[in-house]
């Protein structure tokens, strides 16, 4: 009686992991025939580098003039592409809470039309590569803590109660933890790269959408060479490689002038006389007419000026987390015209709002 097997607990499961595996086929192959090149595509928004800033990042995309989440998180934003161009990870808090987010509103955003890219950032590469604990400062413990299981959370705790008392304050716990504690700080590395790991990796290091080339750090004349599709593999295959512990070491994600580090293209100190030339061969390779990264930080000039090279560079990390000295902004790009968005970042992750608001200029636009 074969063709009643579906109604058999087996069968059903069976039968749902065929379905699976067919989706997952079937998404990849949608994957490589879409590629990182997009055209015709009517609105972009693109948000810098995160590093933890949930709330700052849903208050951009809930902004009046970015229109990307209604007030419940959900995609209001039609067939807009976001692009994130990298670093959710470290010095913030709320990076497991932003990639969450970002995990549904990818479906969401397919649904209506639209197209959610987080581009992988130097960040992330160092997380999955198991090094995020070499960076001073880089994992804050409540990153720390978000990565971990929760029952591996509540033992330590309890242990530490057993023998400090009931009542006893915990933050020396998770300090020593983070900072020191080997076997914890593997755990994290394990739970991140089970969560969230494989799903980092299979995303895109650059993607073209309308001409305009998207890369964390920048890219130099050897890497513009190169097809983005190859590169984007190349990076993704590095990666998984790490998390599979592959003896032959990584070049591309670990490399200083690779597109998730260089910083030549954002850098005030390198003059754009100089700088031009390189530019405008490195356009000519990625037969791009602009390109938009993050990576390196424009936060602290309290202005909104995010273009470089006569609007073929634009420089998007006004440093979202930076507390005092950050802008919230946003690159809209519509009706083939960038239009900067930003306002102060008055707005805060931690509390910090005696501070925050003397600044002054609650709510000014940056336009
Ligand atoms: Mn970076």
């Amino acid at each position: 009686m074969r063709h009643t097997e579906p109604t058999t607990g087996s069968g059903r499961r069976a039968a749902s992991a065929l379905i699976a595996l067919f989706a997952a086929a079937v998404s990849l192959l949608s994957a490589a025939q879409r590629g990182p090149i997009f055209t015709g595509v009517d609105r972009v928004v693109a948000v810098g580098d995160l590093h933890g800033a949930y709330d700052n990042f849903v208050a951009i995309l809930q902004d009046t003039k970015v229109k990307i989440l209604d007030d419940g998180l959900r995609w209001i934003g039609g067939k807009t592409h976001l692009v994130q161009i990298g670093d959710v990870l470290d010095r913030g808090p709320g990076a497991r809470k932003i990639f969450d987010l970002i995990r549904r509103l990818e479906g969401e955003a397919e649904v209506a039309g639209g197209r959610v890219h987080m581009l992988i950032g130097n960040h992330e590469a160092i997380a999955l590569m198991g090094l995020s604990f070499d960076y001073e400062g880089a994992v804050t413990v409540e990153q720390f803590q978000s990565f971990l299981p929760e029952r591996y959370r509540t033992e330590k705790e309890a242990e530490f109660r057993r023998r400090a008392g009931p009542d006893a304050d915990l933050s020396p716990l998770w300090d020593q933890l983070a900072r020191t504690d080997l076997g914890a700080q593997s755990t994290y590395f394990e739970f991140l790269r089970e969560h969230y790991g494989r799903w980092i990796a299979d995303h895109e290091t650059a993607v073209k959408i309308n001409g305009v080339v998207f890369v964390h750090g920048g890219f130099n004349e050897e890497y513009s060479r190169w097809p983005l599709e190859r590169l984007n593999r190349a990076v993704s295959m590095e990666l998984l490689g790490v998390m599979m512990n592959r003896p032959d070491p990584p070049r591309i994600i670990f490399d200083t002038r690779g597109p998730l580090w260089y910083r030549d293209d954002a850098d005030s100190n390198k003059s754009e006389e100089i700088m031009a030339g390189e530019i405008g061969r490195v356009l000519i390779n990625l037969e791009a007419k602009a390109l938009v990264i993050g990576h390196t930080s424009s936060a602290g000039s309290r202005t909104l000026n995010l273009s470089r090279f006569g609007d073929r560079v634009w420089t998007i990390d006004t440093g979202i987390w930076e507390p005092f000295s950050g802008i919230l902004g946003a690159l809209i790009i519509e009706d083939g015209l960038f239009k900067p968005w930003g306002r102060e970042n008055e707005r805060q992750d931690m509390d910090r709002r005696g501070r925050g608001l003397s600044m002054g200029g609650a709510g000014a636009g940056l336009r």
